[in-house]
């Protein structure tokens, strides 16, 4: 997946500021879902320098950090990466279901481009799969997405 119109991009990638957002709970997925986000930056031309990295003790702490992080005003498009599992977690459809909702509120309410990547499985295996550096790493898939939406926002309201 790449920018949906590149050629349509109204902007100078190399200048743009992201923020990652990570939990450190279930580590070794996490700093998986950071490198596919890391490698769709370079792929789209940015440098490593221009994604700055946050980290919140787990997933239920996201919606905050990407609060604070997308009301600086320092960066153009916010991402959020955690792991649910749930084998590991007593209450995964609470954790699930606060992450993803806290996350969708400051999207609407922040109004910057905020990309959605918690992963929530059944199985430790699953969250491999998707972190790991392959076709479905779903923190390359969100970077991808926010970077389209930074794209996408600046097109509606006609910024160079
Ligand atoms: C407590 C907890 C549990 C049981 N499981 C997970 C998980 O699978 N993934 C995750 O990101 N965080 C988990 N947490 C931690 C909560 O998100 C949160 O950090 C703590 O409840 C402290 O508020």
């Amino acid at each position: 997946m790449g920018l949906a119109r590149p050629g349509a991009r109204r902007f100078d990638i190399k200048t743009l500021r992201l923020s990652a957002v990570v939990a450190r709970w279930n580590s070794d997925i996490t700093e998986g879902l950071l490198s596919g986000a890391l490698r769709a930056c370079i792929s789209q031309g940015l440098d490593k320098e221009q994604l700055s990295i946050f980290y919140v003790p787990g997933s239920f702490e996201l919606p905050l950090g990407v609060q604070q992080a997308a009301r600086t005003g320092r960066f153009d498009g916010v991402i959020a990466l955690g792991s649910v599992i749930r084998g590991d977690t007593p209450h995964f459809d609470y954790v699930c279901a606060e992450t993803t909702r806290g996350i969708g509120h400051v999207v609407l309410e922040e109004s910057v481009p905020i990309a959605f990547g918690l992963l929530t499985t059944d199985t430790h295996d699953q969250a491999v799969i998707r972190s790991i550096e392959n076709d479905s790493n779903k923190g390359e898939e969100a970077t991808l997405a926010v970077l389209e939406m930074i794209n996408t926002l600046r097109l509606i309201w006609n910024r160079e």
